[in-house]
């Protein structure tokens, strides 16, 4: 038995099996219930008591041998699998899916852009406001609708604190703090009480222009406004100016551009060949003198837009509450907008 086993561990270690299918020939030969080992140990079981002591010995350095080798080929085999394709470590990575900017942050940075260009300054302001910086400074009646609950959210009653409706709340408190000249834009959210539809949002963004100096005149806002139009819409861009009322300003327009169908009419326009884009007028001299600047010596313009109607008209946008649902289908389609 003694030669039967050392011929068996001899070939046992000559093994160098090829494939996975090779190993587990090999286990089942050896280690498989009626495989080798198996037999021998059966053999073993009737040797004379005196025998047994060596025999076990080797038969186990066997079982032993035989066990450690398939170990470390399955291992080896295993790493390296055949039919399964191995990693391939040059290969770039999985990519990101790139975000985009928002539609409203597109045309807020252009108009803000712009404004740089002829010398106004950003300024930022609260959006929960109390009463005399959105209204009482503004020249709004005591019993102006706008102050109603209906129109305003209010935050509390007595003092009265509110979300602003207007960023001109911002200007006010530029006014207070500085004296002229003074050349200045507020972009910002603003919120009114209205319901939502597809033509109009409880929560907006505004932009507010504001020049005061000395001899300031309808004809610098009328210039200003025909360059910001030229600038955001195209050179061959036209405005008109239509009288309008605000409490804020006096006299009050209301500047429309020519739509790019050039008067062929479209649905956009309403066949008429305009858009309207902003409202503007020449500062209430009340307001000035309501944040401390004197109405004798300065006179300025202020206008006033909405962000959404801007991009709305821009960009054909169908929809107010697209802006507010965060859908990336309609968000990716301003990817190519840096
Ligand atoms: C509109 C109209 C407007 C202003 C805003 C303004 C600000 C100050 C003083 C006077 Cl501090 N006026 N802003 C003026 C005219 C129109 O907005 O339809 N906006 C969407």
């Amino acid at each position: 038995m003694h030669e039967k086993i050392e011929k068996i561990l001899q070939e046992a270690n000559k093994f160098k099996p090829e494939n996975i299918a090779d190993l587990e020939k090999f286990r089942i030969r050896f280690l498989g219930k009626k495989g080798i080992i198996s037999q021998l140990f059966d053999e073993f079981r009737n040797l004379p008591h005196n025998e047994k002591k060596e025999k076990g010995k080797i038969l186990n350095e066997l079982k032993i041998t035989v066990r450690e080798k398939i170990d470390k080929f399955s291992r080896a085999l295993s790493v390296n699998r055949e039919n399964e394709p191995s990693i391939d470590l040059t290969l770039p990575a999985e990519q990101f899916p790139e975000g985009s900017r928002h539609p409203i942050s597109v045309v807020r940075k252009e108009i803000i852009e712009i404004f740089s260009r002829i010398g106004f300054t950003v300024s930022e302001g609260p959006e929960i406001e109390d009463d005399w910086h959105v209204f009482s400074a503004l020249n709004f009646p005591a019993e102006h609708p706008a102050r109603d609950m209906q129109d305003t959210f209010f935050i509390s009653k007595n003092p009265d604190i509110m979300l602003r409706t207007h960023t001109s709340s911002v200007q006010v408190r530029v006014m207070q703090t500085t004296s002229p000249p003074i050349r200045t834009i507020s972009p910002g959210r603003v919120f009114r009480n209205e319901a939502i539809s597809a033509r109009s949002h409880c929560i907006f963004h505004q932009i507010e222009g504001l020049y005061v100096d000395e001899n300031v005149s309808f004809a610098d806002l009328k210039q200003t406004l025909e360059f910001f139009a030229k600038e955001l819409f195209g050179e061959e861009t036209k405005i008109r100016l239509r009288p309008s009322f605000f409490p804020f300003t006096e006299p009050s327009g209301e500047m429309d551009v020519s739509c790019s169908c050039k008067g062929k009419g479209c649905k956009l326009c309403k066949n008429t060949g305009w858009l309207e884009v902003l409202g503007c007028g020449m500062v209430d001299p009340n307001v000035l003198r309501d944040c401390n600047i004197d109405d004798k010596k300065y006179t300025g313009f202020a206008f006033g837009l909405g962000i959404e109607r801007i991009a709305l008209l821009k960009y054909d946008i169908k929809d107010i509450r697209l802006y507010f649902e965060n859908d990336v289908r309609f968000l990716n389609q301003f990817s190519a907008i840096i």
